[in-house]
């Protein structure tokens, strides 16, 4: 009985222990949080609408370099839309090893059987299945993002809700397919977040990638997310009518029960030179007008200067040509 008791003992007083360090831990959340920490970059601070965008960064616990780690990527787009949501790892790293995790996730028709071919004017679906495996109730945000052959988000869809210990979810998501989706490879990637990065959710696990055929078999490949030595990588190209302005990129992550969250800018633009919401004629006739002179020059117009090298040359010429359509939206 003594013995007993002395067990219960040592059970409660573990239990005290653990729960001072959680408070002493969310009493102070500042120096809680330095244990883990996320440093974000992006290749450039301002990109033209064709440019790759480059993000990475490297995720450290305690000063190391964690080389399994998942950090979760929204970009947000001036108007506060979110473009997409990612979880790059910054390291092998496997589902088997989160206790809520994808385990399936695949193109489909709208019952969940695999299909691999979509038609411009149909329906793409895509199908997952999400497992809670932990003894807890978690809250679950689960997103979709389809990319097109060019590496642009085309599409994400969320659902929020919870997940109960035990349960699987089986999730059909669908989609239009417009006629303007490039024919070709395109890839989708679903995320099982806590909550949207933004709202300092943090990955539940890693991300799932399925690629499927839009209209054609041909083959094209899409690289946007990898990996090295505690870094994580995520390219990829702006669709053809983003705003420009400032985006914002929310970084979140988790490590042995620690959090963290961070936030990175970058600037998109567009070469709108008379800022009537398009880039045509009109733009072209600007740089045209101004085209040959630099600085001091009797025709110089700052405005015609798109990449700043203080001439007005061929370059500035491709930049309002690579945007020739670009509608504000
Ligand atoms: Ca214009
Ligand atoms: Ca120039």
């Amino acid at each position: 009985m003594l013995e007993h008791d002395r067990e219960k003992n040592l059970t409660a007083l573990a239990f005290a222990f653990f729960l001072s360090v959680t408070l002493i831990g969310s009493l102070i959340p500042k120096a809680y949080s330095q244990f883990l920490i996320i440093s974000i970059y992006s290749s450039k601070q301002e990109y033209y609408l064709n440019d790759e965008i480059k993000l990475y960064g490297n995720l450290t616990h305690l000063g190391q370099s964690v080389y399994d780690g998942i950090v979760a990527l929204q970009i947000i787009s001036p108007e506060n839309k979110t473009l997409t949501i990612r979880v790059a790892s910054t390291g092998p790293v496997s589902q088997e090893n989160y206790p809520v995790r994808i385990t399936q996730f695949y193109p489909s028709d709208s019952l969940g059987n695999p299909k691999t071919t979509f038609n411009k004017g149909t329906f793409l679906y895509l199908t997952a299945y999400v497992v809670n495996n932990d003894l807890i109730r978690h809250s679950l945000y689960f997103a979709v993002n389809i990319y097109d052959k060019y590496g642009k988000p085309w599409d994400v869809s969320s659902s929020t809700g919870g997940i109960e210990p035990g349960e699987t979810k089986f999730i059909v998501t669908g989609y239009p397919i417009s006629w303007e989706f490039p024919s070709g490879t395109a890839v989708a990637y679903a995320v099982a977040l806590t909550d949207e990065p933004k709202n300092n959710g943090v990955p539940h696990c890693p991300e799932a990638k399925a690629t499927f055929q839009i209209a054609t078999s041909e083959i094209s490949t899409i690289t946007t997310s990898t990996y090295k030595d505690g870094y994580f990588y995520l390219n990829f190209s702006m669709p053809t009518n983003s705003p420009s302005g400032n985006y914002t990129v929310r970084a979140t992550s988790i490590y042995q029960y620690s959090t963290t969250t961070t936030q990175l800018n970058f600037k998109i633009r567009v070469p709108d030179l008379n800022n009537d919401g398009t880039v045509d004629i009109y733009d072209l006739i600007i740089v045209s007008a101004a085209y040959g002179s630099s600085e001091g020059s009797q025709n110089w117009n700052p405005i015609a200067d798109i990449n700043g090298d203080k001439t007005i040359d061929i370059y500035d010429l491709i930049l309002v040509a690579s945007s020739f359509g670009w509608k504000s939206t």
